[in-house]
């Protein structure tokens, strides 16, 4: 008799503890989520691979920012994201990574224009569509991206040329030698190119307008110090620094300095800028910079509503350029306070 009271003893613990690890699964208690909770949470969310290029300048810290809170978990995201640090392999390995895990959407901003084809056949072919955030690809086949959200960087480089004419005209200068240096960003990036491509457009029209050397000097500030040292020791007469970015700036600014010349405003150089971001920004307040270039990171809210409305299936353009504007010394002051990078 004993016997069998042990025995329906033991069954009713079993039974038990079975019951408790049943409720303790499905309430999530010991495995956190349980995984049919974790995936219903997840399922109705967008699954984006993001991949940023790099941390290299204040710019491209505000463009991380404004991508990671526009596609957050509260707006209906599942984000994913990798730093590349300015490295096209590690790009191409963070988006097959993306393909393997079947992501809804990549989003990507390309270190480079070029060597994109087959990665993004591969995206293609999984039926995962690619949005470009910032650059641009140059690419066979343009149907590899669904389109791109980003600034007109050729214009920006024509801005600053037509800039420099205005000036050169307002300081009785249009037709004197001007002997030009530029520090350019990551050579072969849609930034470099369009910037190049559109200062040079206007430059040609100028044959008193000298290029004494154009470098590339990384789009950072420590490449930006060392070239500009460089060119400040190799050329006595430098009249105009053109600087593809406001962290080159800072550098060149730093190693003017200790050159003992002057920028800016009635200074030895004339200084033009890209990017304004508020410490440039502040610095063309001050009369130390001349004139900066805005190009906006801020393409978060771009590229959700692109998602969105291809969602909705909704047709979408195949570029979105932000807006964008030139600021001087004349311009600058009502822009300041609120610049959020
Ligand atoms: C421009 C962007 C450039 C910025 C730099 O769209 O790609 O890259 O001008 C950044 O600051 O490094």
């Amino acid at each position: 008799m004993n016997r069998l009271k042990n025995n329906l003893v033991v069954v009713a613990l079993c039974l038990l503890c079975l019951i408790v690890m049943a409720v303790f699964y499905i309430s999530g208690g010991f495995l956190g989520k349980s995984r049919s909770e974790e995936t219903d949470n997840n399922d109705h969310l967008i699954m984006v691979g993001i991949s940023q290029l790099g941390s290299e300048s204040v710019w491209r810290t505000a463009n991380t920012e404004s991508v990671q809170q526009a596609l957050s978990k509260e707006n209906g995201y599942f984000p994913i994201f990798n730093n590349a640090r300015q490295n096209q392999e590690n790009q191409i390995k963070a988006i097959r990574g993306y393909i393997s895990q079947k992501v809804d959407y990549i989003v990507f901003a390309p270190v480079t224009e070029t060597g994109w084809d087959t990665v993004l056949m591969e995206a293609k072919n999984a039926g995962i569509p690619v949005i470009l955030m910032d650059r641009t690809v140059d690419v066979e086949d343009d149907s590899l991206y669904v389109t791109r959200v980003g600034s007109d960087m050729h214009e920006e480089g024509k801005k600053a040329g037509m800039w420099l004419e205005e000036e050169l005209r307002d300081k009785g200068r249009f037709d004197e030698d001007i002997n030009i240096v530029i520090l350019t960003g990551n050579k072969g990036s849609s930034a470099e190119i369009g910037r190049t491509g559109g200062f040079a457009e206007i430059k040609n029209k100028h044959k008193n307008w000298h290029v004494l050397e154009e470098v590339d000097a990384d789009f950072t500030t420590s490449k930006g110090k060392e070239e500009m040292r460089r060119l400040l020791a190799k050329y006595s007469d430098i009249d105009v620094v053109v600087s593809q970015n406001d962290d080159m700036t800072f550098g060149a600014l730093e190693a003017i300095r200790d050159a003992g010349k002057t920028t800016g405003d009635g200074g030895d150089i004339v200084i033009i800028s890209f990017d304004s971001c508020k410490e440039a920004l502040e610095l063309v307040r001050d009369g130390i910079i001349n004139v900066d270039i805005e190009c906006n990171p801020l393409q978060g809210q771009y590229i959700s509503d692109v998602i969105k409305a291809l969602e909705r299936g909704e047709e979408i353009r195949k570029e979105y350029i932000v807006d964008e504007n030139v600021f001087t010394k004349s311009n600058v002051e009502g822009y300041i306070n609120d610049r959020t990078y």
